[in-house]
C-alpha cells in the first residue's frame, strides 16, 4: 500500500475539550505520524478558502462561523493508506452514526461541532496540506 499524506483538523469542539492528546494518541497507535502541525484562530477568509468547495451547500455559513469559533489544531499525517485510516479513526460526519470507538463516536456533539477533519482523496489531501503548510515545515523521517 502506498505511504500517503493527509490533512487533519482537530476543531474548535474538540480542542476546547481539551482532547488533542487524546486524539494525537489515537493517530500513533494506529500507525500514523504527526509530521508538521500549527495551532491556528482561523479567519473568516482562512475557513471561506478552506471549505471554497462546500461554498454552495446549505451548511457552508454555519460550518465556517462554527470553524472559527475557536482555535484549532492543524496536522499533516504521514503513513500508508493514511487518508482512508485516518477517515476510518474519524468515523461518520455524523457522530449519531459514527462507529463505536471512533474519534467523533467519543468526543464530538453534532454534525456541525464534529471534532475533526480529514482529507477525503489524494487530489484533495495535496490542496489541504499546501493550504496550511509550505514544504519547509513538513519533517517526514
Ligand atoms: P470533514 O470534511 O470535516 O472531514 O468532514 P466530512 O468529509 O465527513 O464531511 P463533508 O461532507 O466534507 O462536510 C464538511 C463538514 O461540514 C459539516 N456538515 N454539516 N449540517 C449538515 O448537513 C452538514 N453536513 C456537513 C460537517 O462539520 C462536516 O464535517
Ligand atoms: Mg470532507
Amino acid at each position: 500500500m502506498a505511504v500517503e499524506r493527509t490533512l487533519s483538523i482537530i476543531k474548535p469542539d474538540a480542542v476546547a475539550k481539551n482532547v488533542i492528546g487524546e486524539i494525537y494518541s489515537r493517530f500513533e497507535s494506529n500507525g500514523l505520524k504527526i509530521i508538521a502541525a500549527r495551532m491556528l484562530h482561523l479567519s473568516q477568509a482562512d475557513a471561506e478558502g478552506f471549505y471554497a468547495v462546500h461554498r454552495n451547500r446549505p451548511f457552508f455559513n454555519d460550518l465556517v462561523k462554527f470553524m472559527i469559533s475557536g482555535p484549532v489544531m492543524i496536522q499533516v499525517l504521514e503513513g500508508e493508506d493514511a487518508i482512508r485510516k485516518n477517515r476510518e479513526l474519524m468515523g461518520a460526519t455524523d457522530p449519531k452514526q459514527a462507529g463505536k470507538g471512533t474519534i467523533r463516536a467519543d468526543f464530538a456533539d453534532s454534525i456541525d461541532a464534529n471534532a475533526v477533519h480529514g482529507s477525503d482523496a489524494v487530489e484533495t489531501a495535496a490542496v489541504e496540506i499546501a493550504y496550511y503548510f509550505p514544504e519547509f515545515n513538513i519533517y517526514s523521517r
